[in-house]
């Protein structure tokens, strides 16, 4: 069984996450999407809305399961015998840091680290950007999944 880590924020999933989501999902048995706690960052979803909404748009594939972390990324790898870590690369300034993150991470358990070019069309694209645009009203259809739109636009309407 080849099993592969999504990791991140998903503060909340945008479609350059589900991008790179659905393309390990062709390459390997078994996905997991981690959601990783943050306890020091306050974000506008919740990590149990995070879940679900992530649960919600990867659905269709088959073959994700979603769950939150809180702790290292290595410790929820090795709890359940998962090898590989797969990240998106958008740009050349996202390398120095995964680097850095890819090589401390096999330092620290083996686990290796696989980069998959960012569809051009989500190259810019953050989960930060994306809640920044639609604060301000900004249309961001086609850059997060429509139950994500409908999610941002309740939660920034609840905030006034
Ligand atoms: N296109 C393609 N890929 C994208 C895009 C996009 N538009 N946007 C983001 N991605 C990919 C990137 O690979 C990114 O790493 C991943 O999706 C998640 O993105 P975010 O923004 O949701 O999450 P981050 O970058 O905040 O996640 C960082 C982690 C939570 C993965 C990291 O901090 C971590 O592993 N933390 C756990 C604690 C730990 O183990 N720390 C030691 C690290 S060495």
């Amino acid at each position: 069984m080849r099993r592969v880590v999504c990791p991140g924020s998903f503060d909340p999933i945008t479609n350059g996450h589900v991008d790179i989501i659905a393309r390990t999902s062709k390459l390997f048995d078994e996905v997991y999407v981690a959601v990783l706690i943050n306890p020091g960052k306050a974000g506008l979803f919740s990590v149990a809305e995070r879940v679900a909404l992530i649960e919600e748009v990867t659905a269709d594939l088959g073959n994700v399961k979603v769950e939150a972390h809180h702790g290292l990324l290595v410790d929820y790898c090795r709890e359940r015998d998962i090898p590989a870590i797969a990240k998106g690369l958008r740009a050349v300034s996202d390398f120095d840091y995964e680097l850095k993150m890819a090589q401390m991470n096999h330092g620290l358990t083996g686990v290796e680290t696989l980069f998959i070019p960012t569809n051009p069309v989500y190259s810019f694209l953050s989960s930060s950007l994306a809640k920044e645009v639609a604060s301000y009203g900004g249309d961001i259809s086609g850059l997060v999944p429509e139950p994500v739109l409908a999610a941002l636009r309740e939660r920034l309407a609840e905030r006034g």
